[in-house]
């Protein structure tokens, strides 16, 4: 069992709840040692304490720069009290012991969320701080570390339940707690370092986050989950405003940013674009003149899957628009605003969560997509290739029309965000009918054209949505079988990687079937 804590150092950029926690240490006979700004507050609060310049016998220089890094400092963080020669050496250099370091950082996050100019930024790097926190976090067996406000309460309690002391157990938490801390915020540091370089994978990546939400559980209900911030600014769900509804599930969100990613890929400029996600895959999406004829479109392509769906758009939320999104069960919508009337309607669901996210994700900004194998973790450049930005080869006889070629880049977008295999019909600016996700592509051909078929018996219409459609495939055609359901199924124009060793005879069997078809040159995996 250790003796009470008797000597503690404040050093916070956060001062909040910092003056009644150091009240309650003083009231336990706690002597505070502390920097300059901490000092200062709680000196103002009429608190007794010592400032570190006295402990050390050094001033604070170089604008704080340099202001507990004195071995009188660490040596009393890092002298483990039941060794002999530690104890001989802190009485022959005369350092005592700190019991307990309570530290939070200049706060580097924040400054640059605030788009601050590089000195600023800089500045903000702490030094002392982290050296401290992990100084004291390594010898948890002797010394309790915070840092964070939240965790003032947790200690307190620890010294009422055990006469002035901390348990080893609280000690070992909070250490564990301290080097998250100091790794999340070394992450931040690396990742603005790293900003202009936003494609390279160096040695080590780091992954630092900040929890913003707990949630009750992951994709399953046996699983944990919570959602945790990076430093990344580019609006989409992780940031999103939550108006109303209850918590967002970590499927929610999951298909959330699915939904978002893909109807931000859409240019408002060229007409409202509106898509419905389940299981994080497009049940329908169009672009149109309007957001209610996006909307009605999207739905036309899968009405079925869209019961319980996320639906995401390019533009503001209207009125009109929600009134006819809450006709139907929707679990989320998510955009980049919405007007007062939307909002009112929205608000009569109560379970129906509306996020805003300020703005478009711009689907050609670099980052890292990530995901994580036993044992490791696989980092790729985010998929940054949109449709308007591919030269497109016509490869058959005949080259398709105007109209076709609009309809063949919109499903190719489309078809980025299909899980693979990955086949899309669309016409008119919308799909008619999605495959996803399966081990082959001629399944996935077939499941498209089958939601076509369904999609138009449900609309009332006497043919296939798929008739006069084009349709477009995430990655080649191995062979000329899946092309043939699709001219099977209505399409007539195909728009495709090219690259397959059977090219010749996929290009042989479109020209035959009457087809025109466009190659890429590119592929959309996405798994
Ligand atoms: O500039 S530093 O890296 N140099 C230090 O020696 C040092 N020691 C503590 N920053 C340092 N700190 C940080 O100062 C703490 O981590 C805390 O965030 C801040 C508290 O300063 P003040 O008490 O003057 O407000």
């Amino acid at each position: 069992d250790l003796a009470p804590i008797r000597r503690a150092l404040l050093s916070v950029s956060d001062k909040q709840d910092l003056v009644p926690f150091a009240r309650k240490l003083a009231e336990h006979g706690v002597t505070i040692l502390s920097t300059g700004g901490t000092a200062r507050a709680l000196k103002e609060a009429d608190i007794a304490v010592t400032d570190v310049s006295d402990v050390t016998g050094f001033p604070e220089i170089m604008d704080g720069r340099v202001k507990t890094l004195h071995p009188k400092v660490h040596g009393g963080l890092l002298a483990v009290r039941a060794n002999g020669e530690h104890q001989a050496a802190m009485a022959e250099q005369n350092i005592e012991p700190i019991d307990l370091l309570v530290v939070n950082l200049y706060p580097f996050e924040a400054t640059v969320a605030a788009d601050a100019d590089a000195a600023t930024v800089i500045e903000n790097i702490d030094i002392g701080g982290p050296a401290m926190i992990r100084a004291a976090a390594k010898n948890h067996g002797d010394v309790t570390v915070v840092t964070a406000p939240e965790d003032y309460q947790t200690v307190l309690d620890d010294l009422a339940a055990h006469d002035g002391q901390t348990s080893l157990a609280t000690r070992t938490s909070l250490a564990g707690k301290a080097y998250a801390r100091t790794a999340a915020y070394d992450a931040a540091v690396a990742a603005w370092f790293a900003r202009d370089t936003p494609d390279a994978l160096p040695t080590h990546v780091t992954l630092g986050g900040t929890k913003a939400l707990d949630m009750r559980y992951g994709e399953n209900p046996h699983q944990a989950a919570a959602l945790y911030l990076t430093g990344e600014k580019r609006p989409g769900v992780a940031r999103a405003d939550l108006v109303q509804g209850k918590p967002l599930s970590f499927n929610n969100i999951n298909d959330a940013d699915a939904a978002f990613e893909l109807a931000s890929s859409f240019d408002p400029a060229a007409g409202p674009a509106i898509a419905i996600i389940k299981h994080a895959n497009p049940c329908g999406i169009a672009q149109q003149e309007t957001l209610e004829e996006a909307y009605a479109l999207a739905l036309r392509c899968d009405p079925v899957s869209a019961f319980g769906g996320i639906v995401a758009m390019n533009t503001m939320l209207t009125g009109t628009a929600a009134a006819k999104i809450t006709e139907i069960f929707t679990e989320v919508i998510i955009a980049p605003d919405a007007d007062d009337e939307a909002k009112a309607l929205v608000a009569k669901k109560k379970n129906l969560r509306l996020l805003l996210t300020g703005g478009l994700a711009d689907p050609r900004t670099a980052g890292h997509a990530i995901r994580t194998v036993a044992g490791g973790f696989l980092v790729q450049g985010r998929d940054t290739l949109e449709a308007e930005d591919i030269n497109l080869t016509v490869a058959t006889k005949i080259a398709p029309t105007d109209a076709q070629m609009r309809d063949l880049r919109f499903a190719f977008k489309v078809a980025k965000h299909v899980k693979s295999n990955a086949i899309v019909y669309a016409k008119d600016g919308a799909t008619v009918g999605v495959g996803a996700g399966q081990m082959n592509r001629l399944d996935s051909s077939r499941i498209a054209a089958m939601k076509a078929a369904e999609a138009a018996e449900t609309a009332g219409l006497d043919q296939s949505l798929a008739i006069g459609s084009v349709v477009a495939s995430d990655a080649f055609f191995p062979f000329p079988d899946g092309l043939l359901a699709a001219a099977e199924a209505g399409a007539t124009a195909v728009i495709q990687p090219g690259g397959s060793m059977r090219d010749d005879a996929v290009i042989q069997a479109a020209d035959e079937a009457g087809l025109a078809m466009v190659l890429t040159g590119v592929r959309h995996f996405r798994h």
